[in-house]
């Protein structure tokens, strides 16, 4: 298996990149990234010397860089996109570029050269919140956000292509993520990070909202799955059947880390803010595949891994991330 992964640079891609590597040591891997804000070939530098490995700087909404990134593969997972929810509210055009017109270029390329696999990474928000149950792959999507609205634009483009021109696409909807090697403008690493440095916690306004947390590792195995075993034409929710309110992460964070629960700050609510997310995943789970790591496990592993490697996030909270703290936090 020759496979392209799109945006390996980022958290799930690059957990991804080393979970093929490891568990699959036959097959090829390229990676096509971009290498925004959010890329960072640090996250795989314990594999960039691989010989199954290889990385193509670039963009996925350029039809040439594609077309040639995509010469040898047969399968696509494509995990390229902007992907920070706030970061949408302040400006929505890089989201529309790369989370529509980017699947856009690659389903149209995909279908030219042929592939047999198309696994397109989308999110549990395309949905909207839920107050009660959960969702199933059957509900209707009423996304809340312009980076849930783009990637459901997305997802609805690259499954057009298996019904118009039975290109082999399967779409997975992933909860919220999380362990090592996410950027920390995210919840969980912005949380654990500030708080090692004594730094406030910036909870969004009751700090009730409801995510449904899954660690890195489940939903990798679970994208080789659907790459493996995904039907074509199928969408898949992938969740970890762990909700947990932000304001109890965020306590279990500073608990922890040994920090005073004074550090939690509330502040002003983000605009369209989903209450509650919850997925049912039945459908993948009676295709044979479920989360392995619980939620206490994962969460351990995840607060350890930053405390450990300070090398990696330290240098990343400079900069633009400053600038942009600045823009999202000042006054808030
Ligand atoms: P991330 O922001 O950490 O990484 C995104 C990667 O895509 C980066 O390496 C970036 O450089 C690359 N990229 C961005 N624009 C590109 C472009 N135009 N061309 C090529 N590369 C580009 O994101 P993540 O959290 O790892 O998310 C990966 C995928 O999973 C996304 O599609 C996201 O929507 C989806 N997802 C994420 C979560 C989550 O909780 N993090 C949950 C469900 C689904
Ligand atoms: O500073 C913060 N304070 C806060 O209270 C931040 C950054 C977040 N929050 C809250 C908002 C959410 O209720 O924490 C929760 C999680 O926030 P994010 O980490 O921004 O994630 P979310 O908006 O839920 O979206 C995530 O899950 C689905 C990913 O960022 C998406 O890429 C993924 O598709």
């Amino acid at each position: 298996m020759r496979l392209l992964v799109t945006g390996g640079a980022g958290f799930i891609g690059s957990n991804f990149v080393r979970l093929v590597l490891e568990e699959r040591p036959d097959w090829t891997v390229t990676n096509l990234d971009k290498l925004t804000y959010a890329g960072n070939l640090k996250n795989l530098r314990d594999v960039e010397n691989n010989p199954g490995y290889s990385f193509v700087r670039g963009d996925i909404c350029d039809p040439t860089v594609v077309s040639e990134a995509m010469a040898d593969a047969d399968a696509v997972v494509n995990f390229a996109a902007e992907t920070h929810v706030d970061r949408s509210i302040h400006d929505p055009t890089g989201f529309i570029e790369t989370d529509v017109t980017g699947v856009y270029v690659l389903c149209e390329e995909a279908r030219r050269q042929g592939l047999t696999t198309f696994v397109h990474v989308s999110t549990d928000e395309v949905y909207g919140s839920i107050e009660d149950g959960a969702f199933s792959e059957t509900d209707p999507l009423s996304p809340s956000n312009p980076y849930s609205a783009s990637k459901a634009g997305g997802e609805m483009l690259a499954m057009s292509y298996f019904k118009t021109f039975e290109l082999p696409v399967v779409v997975s909807r992933g909860s919220n993520t999380f362990g090592p090697f996410q950027y920390p403008e995210k919840f969980m690493p912005l949380f654990i990070t500030n708080a090692i440095d004594d730094e406030p916690l910036p909870l969004y306004g009751d700090g009730l909202n409801v995510r449904d947390w899954l660690f890195v590792e489940d939903h990798c195995r679970a994208l080789l799955f659907l790459v493996e075993n995904g039907v074509p034409g199928e969408l898949y929710n992938v969740g970890g059947g762990n909700e947990r309110t932000n304001i109890d992460v965020a306590r279990a964070i500073v608990d922890r880390l040994g920090k005073s629960n004074d550090l939690i700050k509330p502040v002003k609510d983000r605009p369209g803010h989903d209450r509650r997310y919850a997925l049912d995943c039945a459908k993948l789970e009676q295709a044979g595949c479920q989360p392995l790591v619980s939620f206490d496990d994962g969460f351990a592993r995840t607060v350890d891994w930053y405390l450990a490697n300070e090398w990696w996030w330290r240098e990343l909270k400079t900069g633009e991330y400053l600038e942009y703290y600045k823009r999202n936090y000042e006054n808030r």
